[in-house]
């Protein structure tokens, strides 16, 4: 892994320099913002190893360069602002602080010691787990021992056709891109196309078009990123009859980069600690308040536009099944909005968007 680290050390950098004019509605100066904090760093740790298409990973490097050249005098009212960044953020903060909390908070057991000679228990293989080992990971999901979520994908029929379905995965390393197909044990399958490898793949069905079969929705969440609520992955099958083919419908939402799916938004000038943003696909117009020191260290004094992804997505089950999505309108800030994908005549639609976050899982 060592080797490995460090030529993939440079390539983040060489992407951060890349990237750098693509930084969007964050000042590169205001990136170190959390870069003092212990999570901060953990997560950056952790993301050197290998992640540099993730947008947070460019944003860990950014705040890492950022630090070297910063003159001595910010430094005490980054502290603060490191400070008052964490004190809004909870949700952030706990999901990103690494492999070690997350393989924690996705294990039932939180015991402490670990195996000696004897076989671990399986409350043991659970401490032991990582998010990680999926991201070189080639084979079926189920298989992919030590994952996380690797319990996310044992015994599941997402068609409900009775049938156990499962998820494999092919990993491009030179792309750094994945591809998974779903295979749905009655030979039909869906080959989703490509996304960044340091996605965890979601796999849920639901008929969220009323016809009586399900269709599969796919989702990719980004937990060990810097800010995780900036990015995702969503795309949503249906299954056709005759042929069997599952076909990526068209949904109601701006397109980003790989499978990222979201809104336009439209943000005006900061005024009086308020950031009104408009999102014209969904007619909603919004004020945030935020202060001082969010305006500095992570926003622009500039109207300006940006899409924002929907980082989170299911299928709410129910008389009449539809696709929950959950989009944070502005990036290290802990405001989070929902809104359904509802099917009405022959295509989606947005319904209301209201300020929402995913249910505690
Ligand atoms: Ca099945
Ligand atoms: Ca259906």
């Amino acid at each position: 892994m060592m080797k490995k680290r460090i030529s993939l050390f440079i390539a983040v950098m060489l992407l951060a320099v890349t990237f750098a004019g693509c930084g969007g509605i964050r000042k590169e100066n205001g990136s170190s913002g959390a870069g003092g904090s212990v999570t901060e760093e953990t997560v950056t740790e952790e993301v050197e190893e290998k992640e540099p298409e993730a947008e947070a990973a460019i944003n860990g490097t950014e705040a890492e360069e950022a630090e070297e050249e910063e003159p001595e005098a910010e430094a005490a009212i980054e502290e603060t602002a490191t400070e008052m960044t964490a004190d809004k953020e909870p949700e952030a903060a706990g999901a990103s602080t690494g492999a070690e909390e997350i393989g924690t908070a996705g294990a039932s057991g939180g015991a402490e010691e670990k195996g000696d000679a004897v076989a671990p228990t399986e409350a043991e293989e659970d401490q032991e787990s990582s998010p990680f080992l999926l991201w070189e990971y080639e084979g079926y999901v189920d298989e992919c021992r030590g994952y996380t979520w690797q319990k996310e994908f044992k015994n599941r029929d997402y068609d409900g056709d009775g049938k156990n379905d499962r998820v494999s995965r092919k990993y491009n390393e030179d792309e750094q891109t994945a591809v998974y197909t779903v295979e749905f044990g009655n030979g039909d399958s869906l080959i989703c196309p490509e996304v960044w490898d340091t996605g965890f793949p979601h796999v849920q069905g639901g008929d969220t078009d009323g016809d009586g079969e399900k269709e599969i929705l796919v989702t990719f969440s980004y937990d060990t990123g810097t800010d995780p609520y900036s990015y995702g992955e969503m795309f949503l099958f249906d299954k056709n009859d005759s042929s069997g083919d599952y076909k990526e419908v068209e949904l109601p939402l701006a397109k980003g980069e790989k499978g990222a799916k979201g809104f336009d938004i439209d943000f005006d000038k900061p005024e009086k600690g308020k950031i009104r943003f408009t999102i014209k696909e969904a007619g909603v117009s919004m004020e945030e308040e935020v202060d001082e020191d969010y305006v500095s260290y992570w926003w622009t004094d500039e109207a300006t536009s940006e899409m924002r992804c929907v980082y989170r997505a299911e299928i709410m089950e129910g008389n009449s099944p539809v696709v929950r999505c959950y989009l944070a309108p502005l990036p290290r800030h802990g405001l989070s909005l929902g809104f359904n994908l509802n099917y009405k005549d022959g295509k989606y639609e947005v319904g209301y968007v209201e300020k929402d976050a995913p249910p505690e899982e």
